[in-house]
């Protein structure tokens, strides 16, 4: 990555890490954050792949993604209001972070279903196909959601009809409390796809620019015809599966520190770095995604619950006039 895309990439790290900061802050303090689940030890995966995503792109997110979801075009501050679950949120408080909807940016929107994203995928790539529109579904999810069989059944068909999507693998080393060599016979998430015929890829999810450039190599592929691709991206959870979770329970702290050795953030800044940028040109970054997530929180954190009268406005079914 050049400096600018890097930079770029950085920043969208940055305001994901004030985000989970705030987050813990204000749910320590009594907010309520609904279904908050932490991205840090993340940030390289999400922001990686949000950078090789276009607008027109389909983006089908798990919901850590924070750095995806503000590349793809969700404004900080609905995002945060996704976050708070109120009405300034894409979901106009009807479903916050678990459900982060913004069709005209290319998120169909999201259901708490696992697995049931890999036929969303299919016929969301099998659309833009017939409507030879020149874009890709990005379709990324952990390790609990890539053990349901209908991952294999899509990737079957993704690969029958060469269809473009981009599989992305979360392998944070974790579902909740089982570790991915719980879960799969090969120890990994690609491991299993080897046999499929697609480009299968493992990187290091921590690596912003690996993941950036090759995850961008794929889409385009997909884009221009080339079929489906299969990326793992292992990262590292760095938090509890949730705020709720106790973590003691499956790691010890010598487990825990290991993981924060593999944190992306300094990885990022010392290759910025490397590149040329100074130390308080990162500092000054540093401080301007604080300021921003802690503006945007301000802004929405009294934000409107969610209307009553808008249950019914996107639905086909509206049961209140039958009842009429
Ligand atoms: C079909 C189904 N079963 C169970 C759940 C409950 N569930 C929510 S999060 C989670 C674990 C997720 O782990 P992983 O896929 O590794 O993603 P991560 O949380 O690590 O990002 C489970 C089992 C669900 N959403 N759907
Ligand atoms: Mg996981």
């Amino acid at each position: 990555m050049d400096r600018d895309k890097l930079t770029e990439a950085y920043r969208l790290m940055l305001l994901s890490r004030a985000i989970d900061e705030k987050c813990t802050e204000i749910a320590f303090e009594g907010v309520a954050v609904p279904n908050y689940h932490g991205a840090r030890g993340q940030e390289a995966l999400y922001a990686g792949v949000g950078l090789s995503l276009q607008i027109d792109d389909q983006l089908l997110y798990n919901y850590r993604a924070f750095a995806t979801l503000l590349a793809k075009g969700v404004k900080l501050e609905e995002l945060v209001a996704d976050l708070l679950m109120n009405a300034n949120g894409t979901s106009r408080g009807h479903g916050g972070i678990m459900h982060v909807t913004a069709p005209e940016r290319g998120i169909p929107g999201r259901n708490g279903v696992f697995g049931s994203k890999f036929g969303i995928a299919l016929g969301l790539a099998q659309a833009l196909v017939l409507q030879r529109r020149k874009a890709a579904v990005v379709c990324m999810f952990g390790e609990a959601e890539g053990n349901r069989g209908g991952l294999y059944e899509a990737l079957n068909i993704a690969a029958l009809r060469q269809l473009p999507i981009v599989f992305i693998a979360e392998n944070n080393g974790y579902a909740v409390a089982a570790p991915t060599s719980l879960l799969y016979s090969t120890g990994d998430m690609s491991g299993m796809m080897a046999g499929f015929p697609m480009p299968v890829l493992k990187l290091d999810g921590n690596d912003v620019e690996q993941v950036g450039t090759e995850t961008e190599r794929l889409v385009e592929r997909a884009r221009d015809g080339g079929g489906p691709a299969f990326v793992e991206c292992v990262t590292v959870r760095l938090d509890p599966h949730h705020l709720h979770d106790d973590q003691s329970r499956y790691r010890d702290s010598n487990m825990l520190d290991d993981a924060w050795k593999l944190d992306p953030m300094p990885r990022a800044r010392a290759r910025l770095l490397e590149l040329g940028l100074s130390t308080a040109e990162l500092e000054r970054e540093e401080a301007a995604a604080v300021a921003k997530v802690g503006h945007a929180f301000d802004a929405m954190l009294d934000g409107p619950p969610a209307s009553l009268d808008a249950v019914f406005a996107h639905t086909y079914f509206d049961s209140r006039k039958a009842l009429q």
